[in-house]
């Protein structure tokens, strides 16, 4: 079972991902991602999905329009883990 990063994991973690922002409750992490229209953005969300489906690790997000809002914890360890930095870099590299 994978387990909480430590604090200081978690601040080496972050500082590595400027683009992202800690999230209290849940404990995880967020990031807004803004694209020209519609189908720019579930075109993202659609190579998002087959990864995190390959992955086994899923976002909690929502879209409005040509907004994508993506947060990122693990639920099996009650806050933020080491898949969701691997998850956001991934997610990084799509957009
Ligand atoms: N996604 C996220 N974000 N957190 C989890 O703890 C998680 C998941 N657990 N996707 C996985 C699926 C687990 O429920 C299955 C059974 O592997």
């Amino acid at each position: 079972m994978i387990g909480k990063l430590s604090d200081e994991a978690r601040a080496l973690a972050l500082a590595d991902l400027p683009q992202w922002t800690a999230v209290a409750e849940p404990d995880g992490i967020s990031r807004r991602f803004t694209f020209v229209d519609f189908a720019a953005a579930f075109g993202f969300m659609t190579r998002v999905a087959i990864m995190a489906e390959k992955a086994d690790h899923h976002p909690e997000w929502s879209n409005v329009y040509n907004r994508v809002d993506i947060l990122l914890t693990t639920h099996d360890a009650g806050g933020l883990s080491q898949r969701d930095v691997d998850m956001a870099k991934a997610i990084d590299a799509i957009a």
